[in-house]
């Protein structure tokens, strides 16, 4: 299934492979895209409680995920 999250606070190429770092080390998680300028995140996730991971993942690595939708 595909899940996307509005994220807040990247303000360059670091902070997008911080967030791709943080989401691909999370298993379950394929075809992952982080977009600098909408802020958007898009994944396929083998399952629908990979969401909630994703989401925490990528707040832990300290960003603001502001929607999740999937
Ligand atoms: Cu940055």
């Amino acid at each position: 299934m595909a899940v996307s999250m509005q994220i807040t606070g990247m303000h360059c190429g670091g902070c997008v492979r911080s967030v791709e770092k943080a989401a691909q080390s999370v298993e379950g998680v394929s075809n992952l895209s982080v977009n600098l300028e909408s802020g958007q995140l898009t994944a396929d996730i083998a399952n629908p409680d990979l969401a909630g991971t994703l989401k925490a993942a990528v707040e832990d690595c300290g960003f603001d995920v502001t929607s999740v939708t999937s």
